[in-house]
């Protein structure tokens, strides 16, 4: 039996960058998953009947209590199948795969990424379309729409489904399928990567799983397919409240990884996932890679892996990471994207074939094997660089900036802004754009002022106000922006970059070497002023 369940709209359920996260208690309120949930269902309204739809998520508080209320409404959309990872627990990634293996009509990934988890803290819903990619805007401003006016929601009258157990349940004459959350994603890794290389490699590795839902992916694919000796995966449990931290993979968050790797007999390689499994952190034996140059090494070394072995047709890049690999791709003869934040604007890109890696500052990194950033990816393709060259991290970091030169990178976060403090100071700052080339702060020029707009190559949709960049003369420049993942006051986020010449200083202090951009950035958005902080919350 259908129930038809009278509701009310809420009014703040629009998909940020990466669909719609709030704290769990706003979830808690009656009908709240369920209106969005439905609001996603109506807009695929043609589409649903007979289709399959997976649905997973990384383990955190309510995600086993969605699964069962998403289950029940997917049976009386008219879905034929549901595929679930078994404890409710997918990755982003191994959902974003089993989506395209299994010809599904779209995924809802239940997360809010690298947010903290439990009752008072984060949780999320996404909803991810047929190429395994997060829905482009067209659909999440469509399902926002739907949002503020919906009145019903719909469920079978069903109990609970027994989510721990592998195999197929009906559900009201739908077929719901328990799957091994792991085996697919392991499966595709084989086909990428150089398994027999990287166990004869005998290397030595840390990983951090942060309480989150990378662990049994980890476990299974670097210590037991890998022969990574036990123990190489850290809290590798996923826990509901990620054990009281935040799964970020950050130099502040994924400290104690940290410390490993600059200390004493440290291993040859460290790594950490966060909440979903889409984001990567890569720290050498004494060496810490940015994500901006994690992605234009892995971009200059991934002919070595065989998946790769064919060379990239492209490489994207959202436009605050740095310019790095955009000089790999120069190099290498290949087209480089400038993205606005946001995986889902790599999707096209992907599916056209115009490129096969991407990359973000915020520690994501992909490539066309799904359509999500992929943390495990990341680290597979960079053990099996090590692997197939012999050499260590440091060592391939240093090449490169001999190579191609050294974008010094930092972003510094001011988290939990006043909303409105906040877009009074990007409202000023456009205000003078237009007014900023040709003058000069300090010792810098500024070259070019503007608020980032782009025009998709593929389908010519576009997307405006997408950061504000100040591109100072000799390749350096400061880019402002407010974070579309938070889920409370605003986080303004400034991405700072200055780029050293192969001829230059390489192997210099960051926050020395973009102590003049940091003065420059507070000089143009006064932050100080607006936001009353004279430092940022968290430097990456
Ligand atoms: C999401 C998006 C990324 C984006 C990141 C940061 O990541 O998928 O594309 O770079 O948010 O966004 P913002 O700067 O707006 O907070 P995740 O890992 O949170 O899903």
């Amino acid at each position: 039996m259908i129930r038809a369940v009278t509701t009310t709209p809420y009014l703040d359920q629009k998909p940020g960058t990466s669909g719609l996260r709030k704290k769990v208690r706003v979830f808690q309120q009656p009908n709240y998953a369920e209106n969005f949930i439905q609001s996603v269902f109506d807009v695929i309204e043609h589409e649903r009947a007979g289709a399959t739809l997976v649905i997973g998520g990384d383990g955190r508080f309510l995600n086993r209590e969605v699964i069962q209320v998403a289950i029940r409404m997917a049976a009386a959309a008219g879905f034929a199948r549901v595929v679930v990872g078994q404890g409710g627990i997918l990755s982003t990634p191994a959902a974003s795969n089993l989506i395209r293996k299994r010809g599904a009509l779209g995924g809802l990934i239940l997360s809010a990424s690298h947010n903290p988890g439990g009752p008072t803290e984060d949780f999320g819903i996404k909803y991810n379309v047929s190429n395994g990619g997060p829905a482009p805007e067209n659909i999440t401003d469509a399902i926002y729409a739907r949002t503020k006016v919906i009145d019903t929601w719909y469920a079978a009258d069903t109990p609970d489904i027994d989510l721990d157990t592998l195999g197929e349940v009906q559900v009201a004459g739908m077929t719901v399928e328990v799957v091994d959350p792991v085996a697919d994603y392991a499966e595709l890794m084989e086909t990428l990567f150089d398994f027999d290389a990287i166990r004869a490699s005998k290397l030595t590795m840390a990983f951090d799983a942060m309480s989150a839902v990378t662990g049994p992916y980890a476990t299974e694919i670097l210590e037991r397919r890998l022969g990574f000796a036990p123990g190489t995966v850290r809290n590798g449990t996923p826990l509901p409240d990620f054990g009281g931290h935040h799964p970020d993979p950050n130099l502040v968050h994924a400290r104690a990884l940290y410390d490993t790797m600059m200390g004493e007999g440290a291993p040859d390689f460290g790594a950490a996932s966060d909440g979903d499994g889409d984001r990567n952190l890569i720290i050498g034996r004494g060496r810490f890679v940015t994500p901006s140059d994690s992605l234009a090494m892995l971009a200059a070394n991934a002919h070595l892996a065989p998946g790769y072995a064919g060379g990239l047709k492209g490489i994207a890049r959202s436009m605050p990471t740095s310019a790095a690999a955009d000089r790999v791709a120069a190099e290498l003869g290949i087209p480089a994207y400038e993205t606005p934040t946001g995986w889902k604007f790599f999707g096209n890109l992907l599916d056209a074939g115009m490129a096969t890696i991407c990359g973000e500052e915020s520690a994501g990194t992909g490539s066309d094997h799904v359509r999500e950033k992929d943390g495990l990816w990341a680290v597979l393709l960079w053990l099996n660089i090590l692997a197939a060259t012999g050499k260590s991290v440091d060592e391939l970091a240093r090449e490169h900036w001999a190579r191609f030169g050294r974008n010094y990178y930092a972003r510094h976060d001011y988290e939990g802004v006043d909303s409105s403090a906040a877009d009074t100071l990007m409202r000023d700052l456009r205000g003078k754009l237009a007014t900023l080339p040709g003058t000069m702060i300090g010792a810098l020029t500024i070259a070019q002022a503007d608020d980032f707009a782009y025009t998709d190559p593929t389908d010519s949709s576009t997307s405006a106000n997408q950061g504000v960049r100040i591109l100072f003369e000799g390749g350096s420049r400061v880019v402002f922006r407010l974070s579309g993942t938070g889920t409370s006051g605003a986080t303004l986020r400034v991405y700072l970059e200055r780029y050293e010449p192969a001829t230059g200083d390489l192997d210099a202090n960051t926050g020395k070497m973009l102590a003049d951009i940091v003065a420059a950035a507070d000089e143009l958005a006064g932050i100080r002023l607006h936001t009353g902080r004279s430092e940022p919350d968290v430097v990456t």
